[in-house]
């Protein structure tokens, strides 16, 4: 592919910062520590690395409450070392796409803090959303809206002078309040943002709840069933995936191409279908979104070839290209959510998984075959920190680790999503495996200890491991001239298996049945996740031929 279409096939890899390796020694990753694991990333074989929000920020919501957008979290490092890095990953032949959080900010951002102490009806406040409460005081809330962590999206000020005053809008924690986006200086902030780091060198980025920002005038009551399992339900929702949203992103559009180097954008957005997402991704909005219908997907092969078709035929009638994502820093780990019986039901959240302990064993073979479906597939693909591991959800932190406010907001009843951010195992035999140097202080969350076989250190030895697949798969496919961007056919095949063609010479089939089944005809094995039985290929296991 020519460079500048570098992000139609990019396979970027997802980097928490805080618990990716730990440089100084605190216990918590920084920019010193992905930088001294760069070799390891060139040597994966990915094409660019996301970097999750890296911005002075109180951390209620792990960095999603940013402070100050154009600065480095002093934990995390420096505004220089992050300029050092960036220049030493493009000499590593990575590119770097950070992520942008335009819907809230922190509520120690310093405009709202000048809100709250300037009072109802200040233009301070006009830059977030405040509203008198209902009820006879206002002590009820504006409308009906709910933070997506749980309980009502609206919080109560004490006013300057002591009383009890307007409420302000978070669609997520209440320390993430709501940006006006009807207010120009907000448009203008975040442009600005765009700007310093693409001067900065950084090659895109990530935009956090792209479905989010422009709410409907009036705040209309959400009335019941607003909101699907997936996002919205309705087509005119009063706070999610509205049509004034694609102004905005023609205006970031603009900005990016305004560099002669492509600079891109990739899309969080979770929207009720296919059809929705392919509104963000028109030839001048954003380039890319994430595929979250396939991290929905059940280990099922109706279900993963219909998402398969309709997302290619969705995104490919707008000429965008797809994108495959298994697992991020919001969802449980494909390996534990794969080692469970599978629904048959889209699913992504701990509660909505069978109780039982998973069958790692199951869930790791799942994964491997599910990694050398998604890197086979047409466009892009994203692999998140420890995916390349085999890591799982660690379910069992102790209460007193946990950290995300989804666990707080849901009463304690959803163990929120710090299972799988728990700090990568690099080597040795034992916690904390390296995660930074001999004498570092204990890592933010515990790691199990039978993490020990999953290090990148014993796996990089072991042909068979998840880590030495990875390496294979993408070595492969960065030099085979069918894969990437493109189109698959489908091979007739009993139900259970999914068979394609990628042109030229390339044909990947998994087995999601229980019985071994033929190989289809073919002039070799390229790859296979597991071993294969005599011209057989075994259940829950992929493979690459050549064709
Ligand atoms: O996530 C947006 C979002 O809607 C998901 O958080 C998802 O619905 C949620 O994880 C279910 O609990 C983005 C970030 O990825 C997430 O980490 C942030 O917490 C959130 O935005 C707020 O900035
Ligand atoms: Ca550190």
């Amino acid at each position: 592919a020519a460079t500048s279409d570098w992000w139609r096939s990019a396979v970027v890899y997802q980097v928490y910062v805080r618990s990716f390796a730990d440089g100084n020694g605190d216990g918590q990753g920084d920019i010193a520590g992905i930088r001294s694991r760069l070799p390891y990333l060139a040597s994966l074989g990915v094409d660019a690395l996301w970097i999750n929000p890296w911005y002075p920020s109180p951390m209620a919501d792990a960095g999603y409450d940013i402070s100050d957008h154009r600065a480095i979290a002093p934990e995390f490092g420096t505004l220089a070392e992050a300029e050092a890095f960036i220049a030493e990953a493009h000499e590593f032949g990575l590119r770097i796409l950070l992520d942008l959080v335009p819907n809230h900010t922190s509520d120690q951002h310093p405009w709202f803090q000048r809100a709250l102490a300037a009072g109802p009806g200040s233009p301070e406040r006009a830059r977030y959303i405040f509203r008198p409460g209902c009820g006879t005081d206002g002590e009820e809330p504006p409308n009906d809206w709910r933070s997506v962590f749980g309980g009502s999206a609206w919080t109560r000020v004490t006013e300057p002078d002591g009383t009890p005053g307007e409420w302000y809008l978070h669609l997520f924690a209440p320390e993430q309040p709501d940006l006006n986006w009807e207010h120009p200086e907000v448009r203008a902030d975040v442009e600005r943002t765009l700007r310093f780091w693409f001067d900065l060198g950084v090659d895109g980025f990530r935009i956090d709840v792209a479905h989010g920002m422009v709410k409907a005038p009036g705040l209309p009551a959400l009335g019941p069933d607003a909101d699907g399992p997936a996002g919205p339900a309705t087509a005119n929702h009063p706070h999610w995936d509205r049509d004034e949203l694609h102004d905005i992103f023609r205006h970031w559009r603009a900005v990016a191409d305004s560099y002669p180097e492509p600079r891109v954008f990739v899309a969080e957005a979770w929207v009720g279908d296919p059809d929705r997402l392919a509104r963000y991704v028109r030839g001048d909005e954003l380039h890319t979104a994430f595929n979250f219908d396939f991290l929905r997907a059940p280990w099922r092969a109706d279900h993963l070839r219909t998402v398969i078709d309709q997302s290619c035929a969705t995104l490919g009638a707008v000429g965008a290209p797809t994108t495959w994502v298994l697992s991020n820093h919001d969802v449980v780990r494909h390996v534990s959510r794969y080692g469970r019986p599978q629904p048959d039901r889209p699913v992504h959240m701990l509660a909505e998984l069978t109780a039982t302990a998973p069958d790692l064993e199951l869930g790791t073979r799942r994964a491997k075959a599910a990694a050398l479906l998604m890197l086979a597939l047409p466009g892009g693909a994203y692999v998140y920190q420890g995916d390349e591991l085999g890591l799982w959800e660690v379910e069992d932190l102790p209460e007193e680790c946990l950290q995300d406010p989804t666990w707080r907001r849901s009463g304690f009843s959803d163990r929120g999503r710090d299972g799988c951010r728990v700090p990568l195992p690099w080597d040795g035999d034992e916690p904390p495996f390296e995660f930074g140097p001999a004498d570092a202080a204990t890592p933010w969350l515990p790691q199990p200890a039978a993490w020990r076989e999953l290090t990148a250190a014993a796996q990089a030895t072991r042909p068979d491991s998840m880590l030495a697949l990875y390496r294979s798969a993408l070595r492969i496919r960065r030099h085979h001239p069918a894969l990437g961007d493109g189109t698959l056919r489908w091979f007739d095949s009993p139900d259970d298996v999914l068979i394609f063609s990628r042109d030229p010479g390339f044909i990947c089939a998994v087995n999601l049945g229980t019985a071994p089944v033929p190989l289809p005809a073919h002039a070799g094995v390229l790859l296979a996740s597991g071993p294969l039985d005599a011209g057989l290929l075994p259940p829950d296991t992929a493979v690459w031929l050549a064709a």
